[in-house]
């Protein structure tokens, strides 16, 4: 799925501002609120979640739908081409109406789609609706539980005994941000249009041999030339197959991005694809990147800031990029859902790698609440498969060609040992889609909960990297770094044993800024460092331990919880972005840390 840009063929309209909104009571939409409102409303910003913009709890705390309207208007000059509506992310449901006709429907909070207008559906004036539901339940990615859970839910009197309250239950610990999260955008094209560019590569050498695969809603003939950045031609080549050999190829490298463009021309359509070109694959215990081994340094994210919530923040992309720099990390996973394409563009542009990761999280009924109990089959009890698949696909189809992304994750945190027949069962078949549907075949994993029986696991080992979150020494042997460093040292033994690369995509300690001690204790900064000491004295050991994504970039909000004091503080950053102690000890680190040859070389 292309970007929507403006070019001599084409046009956007963006229709971020103020728009009218409204929180309404009844589960179903009623046709009749997709009228012009002459009042009755209150007015918030697009893009952005809705949770945080006012004072109230209503509308903070809602459940089900709200309702986003506003006048849209067409300039003629546009009307005789194809128009096209695009929204970036609605989270999680939405049904979107022009002029009180349904144009469609899209389930799914975090990724884009698509209406084509006709042109006899415009009037001067017309009235968009986008009716939005934020409910999550068995069938949803993210995953929402149906019932008060929390280590209390087996005590009196019961949730049965004080009756149902209508709300979420996220099953996933971050705020359920929700609303018109990313850009809406109404583009042109020509009549005759390039639907899809799918760029794929082979590197012999200094030489590139690139395919460029484009889908034409037309019968002119195509033209591809790539160009490199300073603008001079690199090849061409013609055919809705075109192949192009690039001479002295100018690769993509982790913090040395280059990229050129592809251009696609046919009939008056054409479209400018920015494209890195390198290699990703790996081999035995090693990661590589153009052939070298890689080494993760980085972070599990979120998209989460003041006000907006998840809401597209370019100011908050930037910034993160910079301290990321400045830290010396070169990577992150879209931890747990995909990011804006706005995100990954800038990714590509600045080098920073990307474990992309779909919104498979909460998949797990064995948090918490199953404690003390018979643990439950998630993968018998979820409904979730059909969308575990669609996800799957059109993430793939939309970030297949950004070079920052080297890894699909198709999952986080489902409790994958307890049951490790039906764990394999259900995410055997994610894993081979996604290898399908990847035309660059880049490697998949799955991000593996602490818990249970890391022996038992099978379905991390159908992924081409084991991805482990850890937390010895907080949620384990919380306050005993001692004891956390043999308990880690024995899993790490295992996983020797399995012959697989093995990174962390989680390890962290929760941490209030301000919060000093001498002796180092559980939420103090000098804790938090002290974590990561006592991890790295094993880590660093081992030479299939291929990465370091510490959890997380910075605090961030979650739901209300009395293990949570305004959100969860293990960042390195808080959530304006100031450095906690151990934002200072990583940025020592991993500049003596090499992205290549980490394990290779001796880093005093
Ligand atoms: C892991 C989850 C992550 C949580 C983190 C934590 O993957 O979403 O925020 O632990 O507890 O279970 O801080």
């Amino acid at each position: 799925m292309l970007y929507p840009v403006m070019n001599l063929s084409r046009t956007t309209l963006e229709f971020s501002g103020i728009w009218k909104f409204r929180c309404i009571s009844e589960m179903e939409v009623d046709k009749s609120q997709t009228k012009a409102w002459q009042n009755d409303y209150e007015l918030l910003a697009v893009p952005a979640a809705y949770n945080d913009q006012k004072v109230e709890e209503r509308i903070r705390d809602h459940y089900g739908y709200v309702l986003y309207q506003r006048e849209i208007t067409v300039p003629s000059a546009l009307t005789s081409e194809r128009l096209v509506l695009r929204f970036g992310s609605v989270t999680h449901h939405a049904i979107v109406y022009l002029n009180g006709y349904e144009l469609g429907v899209h389930k799914g909070g975090f990724l884009p789609f698509e209406f084509e207008i006709c042109e006899e559906e415009l009037r001067e004036s017309n009235i968009l609706t986008v009716a939005v539901d934020n409910r999550v339940d068995y069938s949803t990615l993210p995953v929402g539980g149906n019932a008060p859970g929390g280590i209390f839910s087996g005590m009196f009197p019961s949730a049965v005994d004080i009756g149902h309250k209508e709300r979420n239950y996220p099953n996933f610990d971050f705020f359920n941000y929700a609303g018109i999260m990313r850009p809406v955008v109404l583009y042109t094209t020509p009549e005759q249009y390039i639907n899809d560019i799918t760029v794929t590569y082979k590197v012999n050498g200094t030489k590139a041999l690139l395919t460029v695969e484009t889908d034409y809603i037309g019968d002119d003939d195509i033209i591809v030339t790539v160009m490199d950045e300073s603008k001079s031609v690199s090849g061409k080549g013609e055919g809705i197959r075109a192949e192009i050999e690039i001479e002295h190829v100018h690769l993509w490298e982790p913090l040395h991005a280059y990229l050129y463009d592809v251009v696609v021309s046919a009939g008056k359509d054409s479209y400018s694809l920015p494209v890195g070109i390198r290699t990703v694959k790996v081999d035995g215990t090693s990661f590589l990147i153009n052939n070298k081994p890689f080494y993760f340094k980085g972070y599990g994210k979120h998209e989460d800031s003041e006000f907006r919530g998840r809401g597209l923040d370019q100011v908050i992309n930037v910034k993160d990029i910079a301290l990321m720099k400045w830290q010396g990390a070169n990577s992150f996973r879209t931890s747990h859902y995909p990011y804006s394409e706005e995100m990954m563009r800038l990714c590509d542009r600045e080098g920073i790698v990307v474990i992309d990761e779909v919104p498979g999280v909460g998949v797990n009924l064995n948090f918490g609440s199953a404690k003390g109990k018979e643990p439950v089959d998630t993968f018998k009890v979820l409904k979730t498969h059909e969308h575990h698949n669609q996800v799957i696909c059109d993430l793939i189809e939309r970030d297949k060609n950004y070079a920052c992304v080297v890894m699909w994750s198709v999952g986080n945190e489902s409790d994958t040992a307890t049951f490790p027949d039906s764990a394999c069962e259900y995410y055997g078949p994610l894993i081979n889609l996604a290898r399908e549907c990847d035309p660059q075949k880049r490697p998949v994993t799955l991000v593996g909960l602490m818990g249970s029986d890391y022996k038992t696991e099978k379905a991390l080992l159908l992924a081409d990297v084991v991805c482990l979150n850890r937390y010895y020494g907080w949620y384990l042997y919380g306050g005993e770094l001692d004891l956390a460093k043999k308990a880690l040292e024995l899993e790490m033994q295992y996983w020797e044993t399995t012959g697989k690369p093995v990174m962390f995509t989680e390890y962290g300690a929760d941490t209030m800024i301000g919060v000093t001690s001498a002796v180092p204790v559980m939420f103090s900064e000098e804790y938090q460092v002290a974590y990561y000491e006592a991890n790295h004295e094993i880590l660093d050991k081992y030479s299939f331990f291929i990465g370091e994504q510490v959890w997380n970039f910075s605090d961030f909000q979650t739901e209300q919880g009395f293990n949570r004091v305004d959100g969860n503080k293990k960042g390195l950053f808080t959530r304006e972005r100031r450095p906690k102690q151990a934002a200072h000890y990583f940025k020592d680190r991993w500049h003596k840390i090499p992205d290549f040859y980490a394990k290779e070389n001796d880093r005093d």
